[in-house]
């Protein structure tokens, strides 16, 4: 459809609805028209489509075509060949046959992490788990995610499932209403809750937090960074040293104790475990009892706005709220389960407005309303190999195959993996310490990527398999929490030769004799339809109108009804705790976990406690790195999509330093900055703010890798990529999360020369990628 004008048609993206279509030969994107507050993320489509960073043909690493799969250094540097489809499908095939039938499924790591792109039928999670499990009978898996590695296998410990503490919990619409304090631990920041994955049709964040502040409701945003919190809350902001929080909270717990001011009947009726928490909050099992003037020199708090602060919450509706940021450190779980302490010490879980709501405001599906109808997801069938990993272990097990670790309970072995397959992630941006990463996919006999650019994930493949954008392919955009249901009509051809998932797994599924299996003789088209018939059938049980699926499609969208908001599990819990108890084995709150106690973890015992990091601020690394979200894109999607760009320097990230540490360092505004630490070192451009605290350097993630040797021949970031400084260490034993979003460095004025960012120009132009396989087809 490269055409000079079309009509605007609907389509969807993880960071919003919109609708596209061409106008004088350029992507023209509009957001959803009832959309109260749009997300500029959308700007990063018309650049990107065509941009030169797309991959454009099948590409094959020079060193596996000249010696075969094996174990090679060079991924990563090697040059590339085209290859056609046909051939390179062949090969595939015939790879994937030789390592099934050598060495097994259990040898196959599909765990594939990634955010992918919304859309039900193209989610290519689904479809490479889909194609793993029916052709080669399944593969090593990876369990629980980079968002909340801590708090998804904490979380049915002390409260329940995930799902019903973050999702199905307290609404936007409650904290409007009832909400006397919201206390936001890690803050609500924009840039997080305006994302949903699989999409969002209204981004009512903001709207919310003004309404509600201008009803009198108090938002207390407990961070190093003020921006973590949007000025329409009218926050006060309590900056508290980066990965303090638990100390923080028992603080704030200890003051309520010592007032009389926790709530006792609760705490007898609807917790277990208070006793033996409160022996070690008053320091009766340890000698150290934790006041607020205990917590104040941990997180940088006064000890008096402390107390001020815990005395303020008695007799209010509070709300309780941990960002994902805060578990995703060393001892990530500890926040977590603190906050649900807090709460409970304060009397307020399931009551409307009040409570603890775990990551509230970090994702737009959370405080929102469930769908009264289901949307369909592409079957992934049957995994015949039971082993897994945390997803965060992916480095540990490719360099430790057979080594023992601990995980929730389990002493659990590293498999030996010898092929990789990954799409719908990009691991060299999600991963920490990415120069071990590095190493660790060096081990492999195969890493297959399908990928739409060139990622530093493709640039690390053997064979990388050009796939197409949404843009550029039909699907449905649904998620549980947003009623506006998308056709997502396709707005553009295919870039190059790029072609579907779906139609790459259906064509290597044939050459391995599960086509029929794979595709059970539908094509895309008509998977949509049958995948759109459960929401069909849905409207109609309910009386609604219920259009057919070519109805539906020429439509291009339909609002589906929401439940009503009962405020979930915590809700009816606090209304009878012995008919609607918690799934938790006391079925009660554990504030202490004598199952998590039993596992005899130092780094996680049976209660929430305060231990100090391992790698705190010292003489060599004396700043705390936050390294967060991005607020210009998703992760690393569309890095060189016109808005991100928008927000760079000359094309470098841009790091945030206060202007003390920086003077301290002869740093200036624009400064080219090195940022280092004995795990890496990258670069980015300073700027100076007074809105973090003096100890604290901010680096998003997101950056492209791209790294060029530095004068010791060491992999320096020239971009700014923060992982090449994050360290790759489980948050615990119990969860083994992704503990990258603090680290410890120093940075200095880099006075070199500034090398150029080569992150997005190809290994092979297109043109010529193209042309070399025109010449070969002749
Ligand atoms: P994305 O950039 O979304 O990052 O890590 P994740 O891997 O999800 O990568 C998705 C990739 O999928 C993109 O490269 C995109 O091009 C590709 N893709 C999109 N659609 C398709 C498709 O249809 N087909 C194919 N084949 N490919 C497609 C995100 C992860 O990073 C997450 S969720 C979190 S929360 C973590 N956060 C942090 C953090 O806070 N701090 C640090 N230091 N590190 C983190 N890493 C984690």
């Amino acid at each position: 459809m490269s055409i000079r004008d079309s009509a605007l048609r609907p389509h969807s993206s993880h960071w919003g609805v919109f609708s596209a279509g061409w106008q004088d030969g350029r992507l023209r994107v509009e957001p959803y028209a009832a959309d109260p507050d749009p997300n500029p993320l959308i700007e990063n489509f018309p650049d990107a489509i065509h941009h030169r960073a797309r991959i454009a043909t099948p590409m094959v690493r020079r060193g596996w075509l000249e010696n075969g799969p094996g174990p090679d250094t060079r991924r990563g540097s090697d040059e590339f060949v085209p290859m056609a489809w046909d051939e390179v499908l062949d090969r595939l095939a015939a790879e994937l046959r030789r390592v099934r039938d050598r060495h097994g499924p259990g040898a196959v790591f599909g765990g594939s992490y990634g955010w992918s792109s919304a859309g039900r039928f193209h989610h290519a999670q689904s479809q490479v788990h889909r194609f793993l499990n029916v052709a080669i009978g399944g593969y090593v898996r990876s369990v629980n995610s980079y968002s909340a590695g801590a708090s998804a296998p904490l979380m049915p410990h002390i409260l329940g499932g995930l799902d019903e503490v973050a999702r199905r919990n307290v609404t936007w619409e409650q904290i409007v209403e009832y909400s006397d304090v919201v206390l936001a631990f890690g803050g609500m920041a924009l840039k997080n809750s305006r994302v949903a994955s699989g999409g969002i049709s209204r981004h009512v964040e903001r709207d919310a937090m003004q309404a509600a502040a201008r009803r009198g409701c108090r938002f207390v945003s407990i961070s190093p960074l003020r921006s973590d919190m949007p000025e329409e809350a009218g926050f006060e902001w309590l900056p508290a040293t980066p990965g303090t929080d638990t100390a923080l909270m028992l603080g704030l717990v200890h003051e309520l104790v010592r007032l009389g001011l926790h709530d006792r009947a609760f705490l007898a009726s609807h917790c277990e475990g208070w006793d033996g928490f409160e022996d070690y909050l008053l320091g009766r099992s340890d000698g150290v009892p934790k006041t607020c003037a205990w917590a104040a020199p941990i997180c940088g708090v006064p000890e008096e706005r402390l107390r001020t602060l815990a005395r303020s919450l008695a007799g209010k509706r509070v709300l309780v709220v941990i960002s994902h940021s805060l578990q995703r450190s060393e001892h990530g779980e500890q926040p977590v389960w603190m906050g649900a302490v807090l709460a409970a010490a304060l009397g307020q879980i399931g009551l409307p407005g009040g409570g603890y709501n775990y990551a509230l405001g970090t994702l737009a599906h959370y405080g929102k309303r469930d769908n009264a109808v289901a949307a369909a997801a592409f079957p992934q069938g049957t995994n015949g190999v039971k082993d897994f990993i945390p997803v965060a272990r992916i480095s540990d097990m490719l360099l430790h195959p057979g080594q023992a670790y601990d995980y929730n309970g389990q002493r659990r072995v590293y498999p030996q993996i010898r092929l990789a397959y990954w799409a719908g992630g990009n691991p060299f941006h999600h991963h920490q310490d990415l120069a071990r990463l590095g190493r660790a996919f060096a081990t492999l006999d195969t890493f297959v990527v399908h990928e739409s650019a060139w990622t530093a994930t493709a640039r690390h493949a053997d064979i990388v398999l050009p796939a197409t954008m949404t843009l550029e392919r039909e699907d449905i955009g649904a998620t549980p929490t947003d009623p506006v249901f998308v056709a997502m009509h396709r707005i553009a051809e295919p870039h190059g030769l790029s072609r579907d998932d779906y139609a790459i797994f259906c064509d290597l599924s044939e050459r391995l004799g599960a086509l029929e299996a794979f595709s059970e003789g539908r094509d895309a088209r008509q998977w949509l339809a049958h995948l759109y018939e459960r929401t069909r059938q849905g409207l109609a049980d309910l009386g609604l109108e219920a259009p057919d699926f070519d109805s539906f499609w020429q439509r291009g969208m339909l609002e589906l009804p929401q439940k009503e908001d009962h405020g979930g599990m915590l809700r009816a819990f606090r209304q009878d705790p012995v008919h609607a108890p918690l799934p938790t084995p006391s079925g009660k709150v554990q504030i202490c976990s004598p199952a998590i106690a039993a596992f005899g973890y130092a780094d996680c015992p049976g209660h929430p406690a305060w231990m100090p990091p391992k790698f705190a601020p010292d003489a060599t690394h004396p700043l705390w790195l936050v390294a967060n979200q991005p607020h210009s894109k998703l992760h690393s999607q569309l890095d060189f999509g016109a808005h991100s760009q928008s927000t760079k320097r000359r094309g470098r990230e841009v790091c945030t330093l206060h202007p003390d540490a920086a003077r301290a360092r002869g740093i200036a505004e624009g400064d080219i900055v090195r940022l280092f630490n004995e795990v890496g070192a990258c670069l980015a451009s300073a700027t100076l703010s007074q809105d973090l605290l003096p100890g604290v350097v901010q680096l998003p993630t997101g950056a492209w890798y791209d790294p060029q040797p530095d004068a010791e021949g060491r992999p320096l970031c020239v971009h700014g990529n923060p992982n090449v400084l994050t360290r790759d260490i489980g948050t615990s034993s119990l969860a083994q999360g992704c503990a990258g979003q603090l680290s410890t460095v120093q940075v200095e004025r880099w006075d070199g020369a500034v090398p150029a960012i080569r992150a997005f120009d190809p290994p092979m132009p297109a043109e010529q990628a193209l042309k070399a396989l025109a010449a070969l087809q002749d």
